[in-house]
């Protein structure tokens, strides 16, 4: 990978760095990204689709089912060597914001410290109706064959029905994380984008924020999306060989 001197040291200068991921960096650890078909009981369906308080609405435990297997994904999958990056990254400058539309825990899991999960957290359903977070015993579903509807629990403290700790389609993101986000991405110096469509909304926002606060953008992605003539260099390519590549090369060990 060849970086100008001007970029790296551009790169290297910077105090903040911020770093914006979507499903393509835990893509490498197995878990589907949002634009894959989906399979199993589901193939017929649409992720956005499902991720709607009107589907959970009209069909609780089908909706339930769905979260339950994605949630065993997640907990059988483990953090790839993105995900590392990204936490050795954070020891290597002086201040680093990760910011993540994923809900999964990879990135917990790699070691990195204060995510700011823009779009909630699949680990962390919580009570529909108190708020109470809801202690999910170990999913039961671990095939999409043997997929099935599942009741959602019902909450201890007051009875309500435990929904999925994400932030759905038509619901708002959580103030401070999103807050925090902009704040990070107007005035850091390098801002990594990696593996995002950048189609969903305000998330997608965040890489213009960053361009237009004149900040060095870099995009880290295996296909191109409408930020190939926006961002300052575009790395195609897989984010597990990418990262690593991209932080050994400009930040190295001390
Ligand atoms: C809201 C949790 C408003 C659930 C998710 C303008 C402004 C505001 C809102 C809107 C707007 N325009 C439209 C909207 C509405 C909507 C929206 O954006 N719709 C889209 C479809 C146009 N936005 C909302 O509803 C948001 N809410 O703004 O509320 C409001 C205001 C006031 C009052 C009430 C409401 C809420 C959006 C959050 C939705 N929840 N997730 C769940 O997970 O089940 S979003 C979902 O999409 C995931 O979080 C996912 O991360 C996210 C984005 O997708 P990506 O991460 O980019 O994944 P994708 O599959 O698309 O792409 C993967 C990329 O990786 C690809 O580019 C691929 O090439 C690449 N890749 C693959 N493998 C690799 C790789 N790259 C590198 N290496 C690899 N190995
Ligand atoms: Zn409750």
């Amino acid at each position: 990978m060849r970086f100008s001197t001007d970029l790296i040291s551009r790169l290297r200068s910077a105090t903040h760095v911020a770093v914006f991921t979507g499903a393509g960096v835990s893509a490498e650890s197995g878990i589907p990204t949002f634009r894959d078909r989906q399979s199993g009981l589901w193939q017929n369906f649409d992720a956005q689709s499902l991720a709607t308080p009107e589907a959970f609405e009209r069909d609780p435990a089908f909706v339930w089912g769905w979260y339950e297997w994605r949630r065993a994904r997640v907990l059988a999958s483990q953090p790839n060597a993105a995900h590392r990056a990204i936490a050795l990254l954070a020891e290597r400058v002086p201040r680093l914001t990760l910011i993540t539309q994923n809900v999964d825990d990879l990135h917990e899991r790699a070691g990195s410290r204060e995510v700011l999960h823009l779009h909630g957290r699949i680990c962390s359903p919580y009570c529909s109706a108190c708020g109470l977070e809801y202690l999910a015993p170990q999913p039961a579903l671990l095939e999409p064959e043997r997929g099935r509807r599942l009741e959602p629990p019902r909450c201890g403290q007051c009875g309500g029905r435990v929904r999925p700790g994400v932030v759905w389609f038509g619901e708002s993101l959580p103030s401070l994380a999103w807050e925090q986000a902009v704040q990070a991405a107007r005035g850091c110096g390098g801002f990594l984008c990696v593996g995002t469509s950048s189609i969903v909304e305000p998330a997608a926002s965040l890489t213009r924020v960053a361009i237009a606060a004149g900040s060095v953008t870099i995009q880290v992605n295996i296909d191109s999306t409408w930020l190939d003539d926006l961002v300052t260099l575009n790395l195609r390519g897989p984010a597990a060989s990418m990262l690593p590549e991209l932080v050994a090369e400009v930040w190295p060990q001390a």
